[in-house]
C-alpha cells in the first residue's frame, strides 16, 4: 500500500497526488519547505519548524493561506494516517498553479503537501569512522541574492556543491561565503571544536539556522561546554581538534579529513561523540 499525502486540506493516495506543471514551485524554485524527523512516533520539534516555515515564507512574499495552527494538525494527521513512529516528514509550500512569466502575484493560491515516510539513514559505519569532506569552490548564495536564512524551493546554490562533493567521491562540502568565512554543507551546519572550546559559524556568515544546530548548542552548554558563535576561515577548519555536523537529516555526523588534511587523530573526537549521544537520547526521550 503507498503513503497517503495531505495535499490542500484532503489526505490522497500517494498516485494521486498531483501539482500542476504550471506551479511556480516547479518553474522557479518559488516555495519554501521544511524537512522534519519523528522520532519514537512524536514529531521533533514541530514548533520550531512551522515558525522557520512562516518566516521562510514571509521573507519571499509568498502568504500560507492556513493558519500555524491548522498546519500542524496536518502534520499530525499525516504522520497518523501513515502509520508512522520512525520517520521523515517534507513539508512544501509552492507559489502554486500560475502562467508562464515570473510574477508570483499571478498565482491565485498556494499549494501545501505533507509527506511522511520512512528515512534513508547514513549507515552506522559512516557515524563510527567519521566523514571525509571537501570545501566547495561555489560559494554561498549572497545575502542580499536568496537569502541563506529561508528554505526556499531553490536549493541550486547547495546543489552545485554537493556536485562538487560527489565528483570528488565525497559525500559533503563546506560551503563558503562572499568573504571568504565558512557559512554551511550543503544541508547541514557547522562545528568545530579548538582547545576545549566550540565554535559555531553565525548564522549571518549565511547558514540556515539550523533546528538541530540550536539543540546541539543548548546541549553541549548543558554539559558546561563554552560555545562561540565566531566567523571561522579554512584554515580555523584545517587546525581544528575536532569537527562536525548537525541536520534533521544527518542529525550529528563527524567529520575527520577536509581537503586531504586529517582532523584530530583521524576519528571522531570526544566532544563530537558526547554531543551526538546527547542528541540521539534528547530526540528519543522528549514528548514533542
Ligand atoms: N543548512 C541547510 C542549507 C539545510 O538545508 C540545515 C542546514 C540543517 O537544519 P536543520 O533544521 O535540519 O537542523 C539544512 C537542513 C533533505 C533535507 O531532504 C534537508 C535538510 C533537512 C532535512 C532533509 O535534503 N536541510
Amino acid at each position: 500500500m503507498g503513503l497517503k499525502i495531505w495535499l490542500d486540506g484532503k489526505l490522497v493516495d500517494q498516485e494521486d497526488a498531483k501539482i500542476s506543471v504550471f506551479d511556480h514551485g516547479l518553474l522557479y524554485g518559488d516555495g519554501v519547505f521544511e524537512g522534519i524527523r519523528i522520532y519514537n512516533g512524536h514529531v521533533f520539534e514541530l514548533d520550531a519548524h512551522i515558525r522557520r516555515l512562516y518566516e521562510s515564507a514571509k521573507a519571499i512574499r509568498l502568504a500560507i493561506p492556513i493558519s500555524s495552527e491548522e498546519l500542524t494538525g496536518a502534520v499530525r494527521e499525516t504522520v497518523e494516517a501513515n502509520g508512522l513512529s520512525d520517520g521523515y516528514i517534507r513539508l512544501v509550500v509552492t507559489r502554486g498553479a500560475g502562467t508562464l512569466g515570473l510574477n508570483p502575484f499571478i498565482c491565485k493560491r498556494s499549494s501545501i503537501f505533507i509527506i511522511a515516510d520512512k528515512i534513508q539513514l547514513y549507515p552506522e559505519e559512516l557515524y563510527e569512522k567519521g566523514m571525509k569532506i571537501i570545501s566547495a569552490t561555489t560559494v554561498r548564495n549572497h545575502p542580499l541574492a536568496i537569502p541563506p536564512q529561508a528554505k526556499s524551493l531553490n536549493y541550486l546554490n547547495n546543489i552545485l556543491a554537493k556536485i562538487e562533493a560527489l565528483d570528488s567521491n565525497v559525500p559533503e562540502a563546506i560551503m563558503y561565503n562572499h568573504e571568504g568565512y565558512v557559512a554551511e554543507a550543503t544541508g547541514d551546519n557547522v562545528f568545530i571544536v579548538k582547545d576545549g572550546v566550540i565554535f559555531v559559524p553565525p548564522v549571518e556568515a549565511g547558514a540556515l539556522p539550523g533546528i538541530t544546530r540550536n539543540i546541539v548548542i543548548k546541549l553541549a552548554q548543558k554539559e558546561n561546554l563554552q560555545v562561540v558563535e565566531k566567523n571561522l576561515t579554512r584554515f580555523d577548519l584545517y587546525v581544528c581538534d575536532e569537527f562536525f555536523l548537525t541536520g534533521t537529516a544527518a542529525e550529528v555526523i563527524g567529520i575527520v579529513e577536509i581537503d586531504g588534511r586529517m582532523i584530530g587523530d583521524g576519528r571522531p573526537g570526544p566532544i563530537t561523540c558526547l554531543l551526538r549521544k546527547k542528541f540521539f537520547e534528547y530526540a528519543h526521550g522528549k514528548e514533542k
